[in-house]
């Protein structure tokens, strides 16, 4: 409808990553929000690997975009982490350079890539915030991807100090929602409680929670995060990062994540921890003041609901998820 018009501020919007959790709920959500002026370009490892410097170059030089959204990485759970910390780092250091080396050298105007809430320091004051990104060690169960995630801050400012470059971060709690990485070893914790009481509800069996259940965490549903990912992308203006997370007091224990996913099957045997299983950081408390200071009225869907809407995805989509 709009291709026609020509718009002298036309975006051209790269989205590495795109068909992952985030990139797809980002797919869904400027479909639904279109604007006359921006055309996604959605990439998956199929078009390049990310790694591969000449075959990032190749995408940069097909697209020529304008801003891109960068959320290609190598990704897990608190087991796939614990077992792969050097390729977490190695990997996550590779497609991190060429895609911002690209996005310097193709003149990009915005880029925006996506840290995490585990890459803070393990020992630290609560809540964290923005500042605390490089004030001591991350926890030891994910120190490669926390460490790789961590140089994109200082590359931001290396390309904005030698170059003026306007590459910026986001900072995400856990993400869940549709489209996620359901595998039962290298999953993050949602997808893992969901495709087991799956099969306990198929089985008869009790829903098995690894570790105690009490470890704390600030969830994000995937759809939320993807709203707020087109407000940096049209309004944020910082290079600093800014964590994108539901308020404190939304901050559950995995034990009650993990009652939420077996009253969303309607489990009958109930639920059992397995304690021979890490519980990895007890907690990771963002503060998200500095998104309420731009955004104080966001509404973030109720966490039940989502829950339900990812439980009926998976249900739905069984087949074809990835597992
Ligand atoms: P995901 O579902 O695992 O998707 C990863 C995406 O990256 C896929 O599109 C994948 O392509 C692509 N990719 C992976 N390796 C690649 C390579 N070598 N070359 C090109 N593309 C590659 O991940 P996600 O959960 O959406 O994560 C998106 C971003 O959010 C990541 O930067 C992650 O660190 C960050 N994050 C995630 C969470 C969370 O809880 N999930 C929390 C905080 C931050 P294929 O589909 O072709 O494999
Ligand atoms: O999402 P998750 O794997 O990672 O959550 P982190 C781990 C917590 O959930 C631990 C418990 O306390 C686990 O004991 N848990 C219970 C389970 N059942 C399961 C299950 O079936 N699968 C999984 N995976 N956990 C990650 C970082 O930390 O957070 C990543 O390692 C990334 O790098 C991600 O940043 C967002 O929240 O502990």
């Amino acid at each position: 409808m709009w291709e026609h018009i020509w718009y002298p501020t036309r975006k051209v919007i790269l989205v590495t990553g795109g068909t992952g959790l985030v990139g797809q709920a980002i797919k869904r959500v400027s479909e639904e929000d279109s604007r006359p002026d921006e055309e996604f370009i959605f990439l998956s490892s199929k078009d390049a690997d990310l790694k591969d410097a000449a075959a990032t170059e190749a995408v940069f030089e097909k697209y020529k975009p304008t801003h891109v959204i960068h959320l290609a990485a190598m990704v897990g759970g608190l087991f796939h982490n614990m077992k792969h910390n050097l390729d977490f780092l190695r990997n996550n250091i590779l497609i991190n350079d060429n895609i911002l080396h690209n996005s310097y050298k193709y003149g990009v105007k915005k880029a925006i890539s996506c840290l995490s809430t585990c890459i803070f320091p393990d020992k630290t004051t609560y809540p964290i915030d923005e500042t605390m990104v490089h004030n001591g060690p991350p926890h030891n169960s994910n120190f490669g991807y926390s460490y790789a995630k961590r140089l994109i801050d200082v590359q931001n400012h290396a390309y904005n100090q030698q170059y003026g470059c306007h590459f910026t971060s986001v900072i995400p709690t856990n993400v869940f929602g549709e489209h996620d990485n359901y595998n039962l070893e290298d999953s993050h914790v949602i997808p893992g409680l969901i495709h087991k009481a799956y099969l306990a509800k198929k089985e008869g069996k009790p829903l098995v929670v690894y570790g105690s259940g009490k470890p704390l965490r600030q969830f994000i549903y995937s759809v939320d995060l993807a709203k707020l990912f087109l407000w940096v992308l049209r309004e944020y203006n910082e290079i600093d990062p800014i964590i994108l997370s539901v308020d404190e007091a939304n901050e559950v224990s995995i034990g009650e994540v993990a009652q939420m996913v077996a009253d969303a099957f309607q489990l009958e045997h109930g639920i059992v921890f397995d304690s021979t299983k890490a519980d990895g950081q007890f907690k990771k408390t963002a503060s998200n003041k500095k998104l309420r200071q731009y955004l104080p009225d966001f509404q973030f869907t109720p966490f039940k609901e989502a829950i339900q809407q990812s439980v009926n995805w998976f249900v739905d989509n069984y087949e074809n998820a990835r597992k």
